[in-house]
């Protein structure tokens, strides 16, 4: 087991977990948890960034939770955990946030399309921890000695960071850390929005309909993909540059179906949109119903069996943070 590369992730519990969330995270840390050590985190302390109800924040942690099990993460073989109940988090993000400019957070694109507006330039009104939290996640990321991180195609950058504060750390203290690698996927890295292709299916997307939650009925997400913004063109091509909405479609297809997208688009060669979305739409829910069946079922014995490997991992988390937390305190001179 201790052979095995280690491998950090996770996910906010911002708002209902996506279809995006599961194809570009969850469904990779499952095809991936019998070659790597992996700890999954659920990101409360990510998720108090933005806008949050304390109320939905903690049924939304319980939710994840559920559901990474529910997708089919082993729970006896993945790590999963709740960030907020080990410290050390916060404590390294200190150290590295000392070792960090305010020019390198402002230059985070993630953080300039959340913070900036077409109008205003202004970040005074702008919570600090929207600037900050790249640097939480990189302390996420070190404390554990995680060799790759699965991330979506936007937070590439900041793993850079990560990578670079830990280089950084290490040339001025000596080795403490290692410089964790990107692991992007080759599909589904950024499924967009289905009523618009030019943003993320994001959890906090403000308009719904072009977004597919797990826990979304088969009413519901058979009406959001035949309702799928398409173009006129009425052919089945992945050509992202012109045809982004229907390539958009064909990588959750491709995802869901394990195939490539092209023995897809030769499938539809001679079908129409409508054809296509009805097959996808059965393929969604199919997909989706399994994991309703098991969310359901967990969910009613979240108190007896989740919470308890909740809390005996934070244990486990704890003992291994805390020695990583010692080695830095010790390399830059806080404590002998
Ligand atoms: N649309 C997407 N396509 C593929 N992967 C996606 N991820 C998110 N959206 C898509 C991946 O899911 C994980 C979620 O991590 P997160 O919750 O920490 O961050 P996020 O990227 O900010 O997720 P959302 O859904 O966009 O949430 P909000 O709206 O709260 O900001 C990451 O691995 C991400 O790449």
């Amino acid at each position: 087991m201790h052979n095995k590369k280690i491998m950090v992730s996770g996910i906010q519990p911002s708002n209902n977990i996506t279809l995006g969330n599961y194809l570009g995270a969850i469904k990779p840390f499952v095809d991936l948890q019998d070659k790597y050590k992996m700890f999954v985190f659920i990101a409360d302390l990510h998720a108090i960034t933005n806008e949050f109800n304390p109320i939905a924040l903690s049924k939304n942690k319980r939710n994840i939770a559920c559901l990474y099990s529910a997708c089919g993460l082993d729970l006896k073989k993945a790590i999963v955990f709740n960030q907020s109940d080990i410290c050390s988090h916060n404590d390294l993000s200190h150290i590295l946030l000392c070792h960090t400019t305010i020019g390198e957070l402002k230059r985070m694109t993630q953080f300039k399309s959340k913070a900036l507006t077409k109008n205003s330039n202004n970040t005074s009104f702008i919570k600090t921890g929207l600037l900050t939290y790249p640097i939480l996640m990189a302390a996420d990321i070190l404390l554990y000695d995680a060799d790759i991180v699965i991330v979506g195609a936007d937070q590439k950058q900041h793993l850079e960071l990560a990578r670079n504060l830990a280089i950084r750390m290490n040339n001025k203290y000596g080795k403490m850390f290692i410089a964790p690698q990107p692991f992007i996927l080759k599909n589904a890295s950024r499924i967009m929005d289905l009523a618009n292709v030019k943003v993320k299916m994001s959890k906090s997307n403000k308009d719904q309909k072009g977004v597919i939650y797990l826990l979304d009925d088969k009413e519901t997400i058979t009406k959001k993909i035949m309702e799928a913004k398409t173009d006129s063109l009425n052919k089945i091509k992945y050509d992202k540059k012109n045809q982004p909405e229907i390539s958009n479609l064909l990588e959750i297809y491709a995802a869901l179906s394990a195939r490539d997208v092209n023995s897809i688009v030769k499938k539809y060669e001679n079908k129409n949109y409508k054809v296509f979305k009805e097959d996808l739409a059965k393929i969604v829910v199919e997909k989706l119903s399994v994991i309703q069946k098991k969310f359901k079922q967990i969910s009613k014995d979240f108190d007896k069996k989740i919470e308890p490997i909740l809390k005996k991992n934070a244990k486990y988390c704890t003992v291994i943070v805390q020695k990583k937390t010692k080695l830095v305190y010790k390399k830059i001179g806080l404590i002998k």
